[in-house]
């Protein structure tokens, strides 16, 4: 499995929220300092899919951030992405781990503390686990974890890299992070004013940059 630095920051992608092709928002992401993108497209077809994150990795490696495929393995294959996310009713884990290699990045979604043991054991290199707190970014979202939940988490899967999704904003990330979170993933709160999202990105890497 890869070792690679998981930045504090994990942006995911969100066209309907921004109206942007990915591409755009990986550039203001970028611009804001963010390393690290997941791209995340539930409406395309995967032949548009793959040719909006054709144009989104050619941005992204012109910058140095690495990029995440949501969901689709054979895109991220065939594009040379830096990593797939992998949610429950995806291919499993050890299938991608099969057809990637040992160095692209994989990562799995959990969304409550059995699901979140059991990946511990898996060839992923981080688990999200979520929603920590109410979202409206995705549709039909599993019950709340909470902060206490992710205490959990944290506990039960020591070793594994942790990162939290779910209605976090730079108001509860801090609880976030001492709860045991190694990186927070957000959409709305860096999407939703299409025209700060390089400020926002800006400001969420110095919040969480300071000690907690
Ligand atoms: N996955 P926001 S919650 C994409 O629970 C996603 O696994 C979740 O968006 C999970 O930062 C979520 O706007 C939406 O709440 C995150």
């Amino acid at each position: 499995m890869t070792h690679f630095p998981l930045p504090k920051l994990y942006p995911i992608t969100d066209a309907r929220i921004t109206g942007l092709s990915h591409a755009e928002q990986v550039a203001r992401l970028s611009e804001g300092g963010a390393t690290l993108v997941q791209l995340r497209e539930k409406h395309l077809s995967p032949r548009e899919f793959y040719r909006e994150a054709e144009a989104a990795l050619r941005v992204a490696h012109e910058r140095g951030v690495r990029l995440i495929i949501n969901d689709r393995v054979d895109i991220a294959l065939a594009l040379g992405a830096d990593g797939v996310h992998l949610g429950q009713d995806d291919l499993p884990p050890e299938a991608a781990r099969e057809l990637l290699g040992p160095d692209v990045i994989i990562g799995f979604s959990t969304h409550n503390i059995d699901q979140a043991i059991g990946a511990a054991r898996l060839p992923v290199d981080y688990i999200a686990i979520g929603p920590i707190f109410a979202t409206l970014s995705k549709e039909n979202p599993d019950p709340v974890v909470g902060i206490d939940g992710l205490r959990r988490v944290r506990e039960q899967a020591s070793h594994m890299p942790i990162v939290a999704i779910g209605g976090i904003t730079e108001r509860n990330a801090r609880s976030v992070i001492e709860a045991g979170a190694d990186a927070v993933a957000v959409i709305s709160a860096l999407l939703r004013e299409p025209s700060s999202i390089t400020g926002r990105t800006h400001e969420f890497i110095q919040f969480l940059s300071r000690d907690v």
